[in-house]
């Protein structure tokens, strides 16, 4: 399918070490995706959903050890161990290459080897990237062709050049001590074995558009980062455009699918999304950010998707979706917790065992169906908010950049940062309460700067570092908001609605942004001035929203100490911006604190 030699030679190379039986080419054409569907069918690796519930949908199960993505096992693989940083695994690249070919040596013995051409982001754009990922894994093929542009076309824009990402990926026996994700920035590859799960093997996503992206923007010029993007539409028909960072679990997808109030509704408010997961920002000819979304669909998590949370989600995932690690029924109908609908009278859970509504284990705690970390597959393109300009090659211009995190005391509800450096502080301090789904002392605080920590892939010092000089060179900066919809009162209940309600926020930072909305400053940032967040038609006392923007002194102190010891590990690459700014916030805690005596 390619004269393109540099292709040709690598192809033939891992095809030597990994000895699969056969070679396909996957072109991107819907007769060969059905015959691969009819395939993966045939082999039990996906089973078809009901066709009349769920048309083009079909189902498919992990290994019980393989159901998300493996930190502990993920490296990023530089000459010099300073410039993968502190935050992340190391190893030298000539011993990775040698341990992980072990474990490819022959592992596609007796299966296929896909050869997929995919491109994060339109063809042909200035920020798209092409990449090459060769797998023995249909579903792999069948994620990919969802996810990203993929087939015959990338070949031709490639043609001749050697400059693509060469991504390598088996299941091989799906052995968890014998499973690597492996990072190569310096020879723009990726080499993935012994996982099936998608965050781990689907390489366009985590591996290529953040990880080897981030390194590759920091040589480049631009910003790979982990942002959902949305467009906000007022009622004179302009559209405003933001990226938002939130780590995890925090709900970018909800976010980026917000279905407006009723009260903005009625005045023609309209929420468009370009993108959940992943941003790419270049600073455009008229000097404001654009952004585009590499991907081309949705990996999102299942359980909580429901018709208050997302409604927008359930409309995307009705067809042509693969569901992974959901329960599903014996007539071939699916089920999550905190979904729609009653749980069915009994089903097959997602590790294959049968399973019942009210089924508990030996310490009487229920038993999911569906995984929590179960996911959905789906082509953006059947999002009914999908933005017109999703697809843009030259993106969407920025009017403000959101950082959050899931903080059930601290963060007031929505605060504007003093200018672009600050910003940089208040991402690079982000931080989420870990919940009950993710490893860990529950409550306790993991610092995820920008949502980056398990996607930088290089040293996150040297991140801050091109943050902060990325932000000279632009013209017309967004300005920078932290927002925070977790805040809980003493009885533990959150005090802020959430979901579609927070289109009231966005309004307040859209109108901020244009110099439209009073705030009031504090000393960790502006907040909004009395009456200036729009709260018609909710109900939500006074003191509630005293609350949801009170800054305790104490608090911060106590966050204050954390930045400090997070901000340790990286010793003297830490950039003197940040330093300044830690100083410049401290400075500001301790006049607060004469003040209010
Ligand atoms: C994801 C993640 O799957 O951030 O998007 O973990
Ligand atoms: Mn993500």
């Amino acid at each position: 399918m390619t004269q393109n030699r540099a292709l040709q030679q690598w192809v033939s190379e891992m095809a030597q070490l990994c000895q699969p039986e056969r070679i396909v080419w996957i072109d991107g054409t819907a007769e060969q995706k059905k015959v691969l569907e009819e395939e993966a069918v045939a082999s039990g690796e996906m089973i078809r959903l009901d066709e009349q519930k769920w048309p083009g949908c079909f189902y498919h199960r992990t290994a019980t050890n393989d159901v998300a993505r493996t930190e502990q096992l993920t490296y990023i693989c530089t000459s010099k161990k300073e410039d993968a940083g502190p935050t992340n695994n190391w190893m030298k690249p000539a011993e990775a290459y040698r341990q992980a070919a072990l474990y490819f040596r022959g592992a596609m013995k007796g299966r296929t080897m896909y050869v997929i051409p995919f491109s994060m982001g339109p063809l042909g754009s200035p920020f798209s990237k092409i990449g090459i990922e060769l797998t023995d894994s249909i579903y792999v093929v069948l994620n990919m062709l969802i996810m990203t542009r993929a087939g015959r076309e990338i070949l031709e824009q490639l043609g001749e050049s050697d400059n693509f990402t060469r991504g390598l990926h088996s299941k091989a026996d799906l052995d968890p001590n014998r499973r690597l994700i492996l990072h190569f920035p310096e020879d723009n590859t990726i080499w993935s074995v012994g996982s099936g799960y998608g965050g781990n093997v689907l390489l366009g996503k985590k591996c290529l558009s953040l990880r080897i992206a981030s390194w590759l923007s920091r040589r480049e010029g631009w910003l790979a980062e982990h942002m959902l993007i949305m467009g906000i539409e007022d009622p004179t028909g302009k559209i405003d455009y933001i990226a938002a960072a939130f780590p995890s679990a925090c709900g970018k997808t909800n976010l980026a699918m917000l279905i407006p109030p009723e009260h903005f509704r009625a005045q023609g408010y309209k929420v468009w999304t370009v993108g959940d997961d992943i941003a790419w920002l270049r600073i455009g000819e008229d000097g404001r950010l654009w952004a585009i979304n590499p991907e081309t669909g949705f990996f999102g998590v299942a359980p909580g998707t429901n018709a208050q949370s997302n409604p927008n989600a359930l409309a995307t995932i009705r067809r042509n979706t693969i569901f992974t690690n959901v329960l599903l029924t014996e007539d071939g109908d699916i089920w999550w917790e905190d979904g729609e609908g009653e749980p069915p009278a009994s089903g097959i859970a997602w590790d294959g065992r049968p399973w019942k509504p009210g089924l508990t284990d030996d310490s009487g705690r229920p038993i999911p169906g569906a995984h929590p970390n179960s996911r959905f597959t789906a082509p953006i393109v059947q999002c009914p908010s999908v933005s017109p300009e999703w697809d843009n090659p030259r993106g969407v211009p920025l009017t403000a950049i959101v950082f959050g995190g899931r903080r059930s005391r601290l963060a007031p509800l929505v605060y504007e940062t003093f200018s672009w450096q600050h910003g940089v502080y208040v991402g690079a301090t982000m931080a989420s309460e870990i919940t009950a789904a993710q490893y860990g002392k529950q409550g306790q605080v993991r610092r995820d700067p920008m949502a980056m920590l398990p996607f930088c892939g290089y040293n996150m010092a040297d991140y801050f570092h091109h943050w902060l000089n990325f932000g000279k060179k632009i013209e017309k900066p967004p300005k920078i908001f932290h927002v925070n919809w977790f805040r809980k009162n003493e009885a533990g209940d959150f005090i802020w609605p959430g979901f579609g309600e927070n289109l009231r926020v966005l309004n307040w930072i859209i109108r901020r942004a244009h110099n439209q909305a009073g705030a009031v400053r504090t000393p960790i940032g502006f907040v909004p001035a009395e009456g200036e967040l729009d709260l018609t038609n909710l109900e939500i006392s006074g003191e509630t929203i005293e609350q949801l923007f009170a800054i305790d002194p104490k608090d911060w102190q106590k966050e204050l100490a954390g930045h400090s010891s997070f901000f340790a590990q990286f010793g003297d690459r830490l950039p003197q911006g940040i330093r300044d700014e830690y100083h410049a916030l401290k400075e500001r805690l301790a006049l607060e604190r004469i003040g209010t005596k």
